[in-house]
C-alpha cells in the first residue's frame, strides 16, 4: 500500500449511545473540523458490520482512539468522526459501529441505505463466521430494485494475532474477496487482515475505505 499519512491532531470526535437520541458535541471550528465553511474537507460515511464479538468495535477503537479494549461490551450503535489525511487529501470519517447480536440485525438495511462504504468483519479464528460471511452481506444488501446500490466493501479478517487458533488462512480471505467482486454488486472490494490488538493492518482499513470513497466521488 502507498503511503498516507494521519495528523497528530486526527479527532475523536462522537462516542454516543443511540445516534439520533445523543446528539453529537459541537465540533471545534478550526484547520481539523467541517463546519464553519471548512469546504477543504471531504466527509464520508462508513458503517462497520459483522457478528457479534468478531472486533468490530476493537477495529473502529483503535482506529479513532488507540486503544482496543479486552473486555467484551457488547455494542448497541456507537459513532465517531475521524479526521485524517489520505493521499493529501483532508477527510473525515463518520464511522458507525454497529451491533452485532442478532437482536439489532433488522438495522443493517437501514444502515446499508445511508452510508458511502462498508466494512464487513469476521475472526480469523472463526471459521464458522467466515463461512457465514457471504450470507450475512447478502442479508442486508439492497435487492430488488431495477438498479441495487453499489457500494464500496472493505473486508476484514480481524484478530490475527491469535495465530494459535486461526481458522481460516490469508488466501481464503482473499478468495472471498474476490468471489464478491465477481458478483458485481459491489463497486470495489478490498481486503485484508488486522490486529486492533497489536495494531496491525487497523489504519490500512479506514485508508482503504477512504480510496473507495475518493474513486466513487459522492461526498456528504
Ligand atoms: N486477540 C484479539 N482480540 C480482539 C481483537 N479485536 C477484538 N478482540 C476481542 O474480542 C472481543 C469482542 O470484540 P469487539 O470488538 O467488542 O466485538 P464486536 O464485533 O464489536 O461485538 P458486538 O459489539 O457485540 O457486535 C473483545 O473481548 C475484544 O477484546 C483483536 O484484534 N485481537
Ligand atoms: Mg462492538
Amino acid at each position: 500500500m502507498e503511503a498516507f499519512d494521519i495528523e497528530d491532531n486526527a479527532v475523536l470526535l462522537v462516542r454516543c449511545p443511540r445516534r439520533g437520541i445523543v446528539p453529537p458535541p459541537k465540533i471545534p471550528p478550526g484547520p481539523h473540523a467541517c463546519v464553519g465553511g471548512q469546504e477543504d474537507w471531504l466527509e464520508y460515511k462508513v458503517v462497520v458490520l459483522g457478528e457479534g464479538g468478531v472486533g468490530k468495535s476493537g477495529l473502529v477503537l483503535q482506529h479513532c482512539a488507540g486503544r482496543c479494549p479486552k473486555r467484551y461490551d457488547p455494542t448497541i450503535e456507537d459513532s465517531y468522526r475521524k479526521a485524517m489525511t489520505v493521499d493529501d487529501t483532508p477527510i473525515i470519517l463518520d464511522i458507525l459501529d454497529t451491533a452485532g447480536q442478532e437482536e439489532y440485525a433488522s438495522l443493517r438495511r437501514e444502515y446499508i441505505s445511508e452510508t458511502h462504504a462498508v466494512v464487513v468483519v469476521y475472526p480469523v479464528t472463526d471459521r464458522g463466521t467466515f463461512e457465514r460471511v457471504t450470507g450475512f452481506i447478502r442479508d442486508i444488501w439492497p435487492h430488488g430494485d431495477s438498479k441495487p446500490k453499489k457500494l464500496p466493501l472493505v473486508l476484514v479478517g480481524s484478530k490475527i494475532d491469535l495465530e494459535a487458533e486461526r481458522q481460516v488462512s490469508e488466501e481464503e480471505g482473499v478468495m472471498l474477496a474476490e468471489e464478491l467482486q465477481e458478483s458485481e454488486d459491489f463497486d470495489h472490494v478490498f481486503f485484508v487482515e488486522t490486529s486492533a490488538l497489536t495494531n496491525v493492518n487497523v489504519t490500512e482499513v479506514f485508508v482503504a475505505v477512504s480510496r473507495q470513497c475518493f474513486a466513487a466521488g459522492t461526498t456528504i
